[in-house]
Order: structure tokens, then sequence, then C-alpha cells
């Protein structure tokens, strides 16, 4: 199906490689939603050569957004044709005639985000002594009930092989000389095989030369996972990065807590430079925590790679520990 001409004047975004047909998409409903942004879940017929129909996620801005939301959703799509790792979320294709919203459709994870996953594994796993040291009070939505999904308590061995999926995507990414700039729970998918997707790409940059992306105007900025260097000089490296995927691992052993609980944002960038870092959780060993103690290195040259943590993860899998 050939969108319609009149509908492609002016459309730079058109690409015919990934253009899908709005007439071959089903919405179905609302799977998250914020100030400016939508995900949905929705059905696909014949999309990336796959017969019939097709679960997917399409993510959409809302009409009070405003052009920096529209613009991360486009360079989220630019990026994302250029990637292909299977801890990386995959892009299946974009609606972007001027005849409706502009739909960026990405491979549906039936566990949704990485936090929410956590966080409802929590109800299974609070019987496990000392396991669970914040139990805040969480409930399954109607979209997750342990009915119709099924959610096993994570074991610390489940914690090792999620860390070591992130880290290889990461390592992918690294390599492509692409900051992500929001590395966090909240934006890696878990598919409906348990494996870990880096995702929302929408603060990604790519970097030249020195490897820095000098962010030039304060937007949105998730302070508990940035680098002091971040906070500080806006500065994002595949270093910067590597201080997030450290939080990434606190929040793993933790359960999906958000990070430094009782800190202000607004004291933390005084804590980290006075040398304060997270303690090590209760039930997390000492080898782990070195890891993401290494990550919170002041000195980013002094942080390790993507591509040794991975050999590092994948060592200590081996082990068993
Ligand atoms: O934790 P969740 O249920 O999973 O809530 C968030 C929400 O949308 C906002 O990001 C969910 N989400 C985002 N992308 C996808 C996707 N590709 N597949 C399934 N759920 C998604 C996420």
């Amino acid at each position: 199906i050939i969108p319609n001409r009149d509908n492609l004047i002016h459309n730079t975004d058109f690409d015919p490689k990934w253009e899908f047909p709005r007439n071959r998409l089903i919405l179905e409903k609302v799977i998250g939603e914020g100030a400016f942004g939508k995900v949905l879940k929705a059905q696909a017929m014949d999309i990336t050569g796959t017969k019939g129909m097709s679960t997917v996620a399409v993510k959409t801005i809302k009409q009070n957004a405003g052009s920096t939301e529209k613009d991360d959703l486009l360079s989220e799509y630019n990026l994302l044709k250029d990637v292909n790792h299977p801890n990386v979320v995959k892009l299946l294709g974009a609606c972007t005639t001027q005849d409706g919203p502009f739909y960026l459709i990405i491979e549906f994870a039936k566990y949704g985000s990485l936090k929410s996953y956590l966080r409802k594994s929590r109800i299974l796993n609070t019987n496990i002594d000392g396991f669970v040291s914040n139990t805040e009070h969480f409930q399954l939505n109607d979209r997750m009930t342990s009915s119709t999904l099924q959610i096993y308590p994570i074991n610390s061995k489940d914690i090792l092989t999620f860390s070591w999926q992130i880290s290889k995507g990461m390592t992918y990414l690294a390599e492509l000389k692409l900051v992500h700039r929001d590395l966090a729970a909240r934006n890696i998918l878990v598919t409906k095989d348990k494996v870990c997707k880096v995702s929302d790409f929408g603060l990604t940059r790519d970097v030249y030369e020195d490897n820095a992306y000098l962010k030039k105007t304060k937007g949105r900025v998730p302070v508990k996972w940035m680098a002091p260097e971040s906070l500080s000089d806006n500065i994002y490296t595949s270093k910067s990065d590597i201080w997030s995927f450290g939080i990434v691992l606190w929040e793993l052993v933790t359960l999906g807590t958000d990070p430094y609980p009782g800190i202000d944002a607004k004291d933390l960038f005084k804590l980290l430079n006075e040398g304060y870092r997270m303690d090590k959780p209760n039930n997390c060993s000492t080898e782990l925590y070195d890891i993401m103690n290494s990550c919170w290195a002041e000195d980013p040259y002094r942080r390790p790679s993507f591509k040794s943590l991975t050999t590092s993860l994948e060592e200590m899998l081996e082990k068993g520990n």
C-alpha cells in the first residue's frame, strides 16, 4: 500500500524501508502514559515479514507535547533503524504520514519494564527471609494478574542473568559509539522469554570525536541515575552510562527500590562529591557490590567498560554465585 502522495509532501521522516501503513495497525489499549508520551498495545498485520497479526507496542506523543518530545521520538526512530542486538529493543516500523500522529512501532515486551517486573516479583519474594529490605505496597494491575502472567520469585542467578544481558546490550551500543543517557530499570523491557532489552532511546545521542555529548539546555534529568560529571558539566559518555548501570545493578538487587532512599535529589550532588555512595544492600554479594562501586568511581576513566563488566558477570554466573 503506497501512502497518499499528498501526505508525503514535506514529510522528511518518511522512510520506505520502515514505513508501515496505518490501516494495518489496530490500537488496543494504553499500557503506559507519561506527561507527553503514550505507549499502546496494538496488533499489526503482516509486519516485518511476519504473516498475520503480531502484538506490537506503539509509542506516540500526546497532543499537548511540544517539539522537544516529538524530536526525541523521531531521534529514537532514526537511531533504532541502525541497531540490531538481542538485548536492545527492536524497531518494527513507523507511521509518519501526515494524516495521523507519528507512531513508532517496536516489539512488544510481555512483562513490561524491568522496574515493574522486579516490583511485581516482590509479592512472591516477601516470604523469602531477608530478601526484600523494603516491602512497599505494590498491586498487580489488570494487565498483569498473577493468573494471566507467570511471575516467579527472582533469585540471585536471575539478577546476574539480567545484569549480564543488559551489559551485553550496552556493550553493543558503546561499540557503536552510542551513549544512552537514561539507563535505568524503568527503561529496560522484559520479553516473554524473560530477556532484558535496553529501550527508551529518546535521550540517546550519537557521540563523535571526544566521545562526549554536551547537553545544551537543562531538560528532564534523571538525577539519581546520573554520574557526577553529567550533573555538574552535562558531560555524557559511555563512562556515565556505566555509572547508571551501577545504579541499575542496585535496582536489581533491591527488586526495584528507588535509589538513594530518603535522600532528596537536590542534595545528591554534594553528597556524591563528598564521597558518599549507597551501602551494600542486605542480600547483595560482596562481589556484585564491588562491581557497582567500581561503576561509581569519581574518575570516569577508573570505571570499568561494558565489555569487561560483561566478562565479570559471565564469570560470576559460571561460578554460580
Ligand atoms: O512497566 P510497564 O508496564 O512497561 O509500564 C511501562 C510503560 O509502557 C511506559 O513506558 C510499558 N512499555 C513501554 N514499552 C513497551 C513495550 N515495547 N512492550 C510492552 N510494554 C511497554 C512499560
